[in-house]
């Protein structure tokens, strides 16, 4: 799984993009997947923030989501598909 964000440092002022690309073993897009993403703050609680990652036609899923405050962050990725559910937790530091 790779997870990509725009802009890249996400910024706290403005929503940030996310693209997350799942490959199988061939290096083809794992399509008909379900993708989301929880954003936590590393350093506090900022209560719940879930972004649902919707399928595109290039195999990759996106969505919008909004890092409220500056400082670092992780962002929980959960994607399933046939039957298996993988996990990655990626850190990120907003502006
Ligand atoms: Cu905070």
């Amino acid at each position: 799984m790779k997870l990509a964000m725009a802009p890249s440092p996400p910024s706290s002022t403005g929503d940030t993009t996310f693209t997350l690309r799942v490959t199988d073993a061939a290096g083809r897009p794992v399509r008909g997947g379900m993708a989301s993403l929880d954003l936590v703050m590393a350093t506090m609680d900022m209560g719940p923030n879930h972004v649902v990652l919707a399928p595109q036609a290039d195999g990759t899923y996106r969505g919008r989501g909004a890092f409220l405050m500056s400082g670092p962050w992780r962002c929980e990725v959960t994607f399933a598909a046939k039957g298996r559910t993988q996990k990655q937790s990626v850190p990120v530091q907003a502006r």
